[in-house]
């Protein structure tokens, strides 16, 4: 069974959202488009307290996409973006969600943040995602959405990890940086992944 995993297509990673992720609405009618060719489909929503510690704005002195350390891991300062409850959180009216059989919602700890729809990024605690598709009889998992470089490349190496066929729709996602998605493509096929156009689904 194969699943496409429709990452965090949220206003606020639109253009005219909080983080807005260069040419983001680009990959909705693509999406939208993929989604029939599938056996299930899941989205991931980032959804953040509003004091969520990924935020400049928790952090006196620093600057928004400046670095800190997070439960010892790196982290990325970022606008405040997809808080729980505002219409950046929500996903893009212009996304299909009537295929949509669940939501997995992500970044919910204030204390650390969480890229993948599987695990935060210290891999202390599962959405559950992993079970959900095994559940459903998924072996491969296709991925797009928002961003390419973030949460799109963190959920497909935990896709890997887990053991599922892992492929990245990439012209059904956006990058933050295109330095950052091309050095994450290559770490993707390094680990056995693929990068795939939309094309060769329809
Ligand atoms: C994302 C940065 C912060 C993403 C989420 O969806 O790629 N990026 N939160
Ligand atoms: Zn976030």
């Amino acid at each position: 069974m194969k699943a496409l995993i429709l990452v965090d297509i949220q206003n606020d990673f639109i253009p005219g959202g909080a983080l807005a992720v260069p040419g983001g609405e680009e990959i909705i009618a693509l999406a939208n488009q993929l989604q029939p060719k599938f056996d299930l489909v899941v989205a991931t929503q980032d959804w953040h307290p509003a004091h969520h510690k990924s935020f400049a704005s928790q952090h006196e002195g620093k600057q928004v996409f400046e670095t800190t350390q997070l439960q010892g891991l790196e982290q990325v300062l970022w606008p405040d973006h997809c808080i729980q409850g505002t219409p950046g959180a929500e996903f893009s009216p212009a996304l299909d969600m009537t295929k949509v059989e669940a939501i997995f919602r992500k970044g919910t700890n204030p204390e650390i943040d969480s890229y993948s729809g599987f695990y935060d990024n210290g891999h202390l605690k599962s959405t559950a995602l992993a079970q959900y598709l095994t559940g459903k009889g998924v072996t491969s998992v296709f991925l797009a959405g928002l961003a390419a470089d973030y949460c799109v490349y963190f959920t497909a190496l935990d896709a890997l990890q887990e053991g599922f066929t892992t492929s990245i729709i990439e012209d059904a996602t956006r990058a933050i940086s295109a330095d950052g998605f091309a050095q994450a493509r290559e770490e993707i096929l390094q680990r056995g992944g693929h990068v795939i156009s939309g094309s060769s689904i329809l």
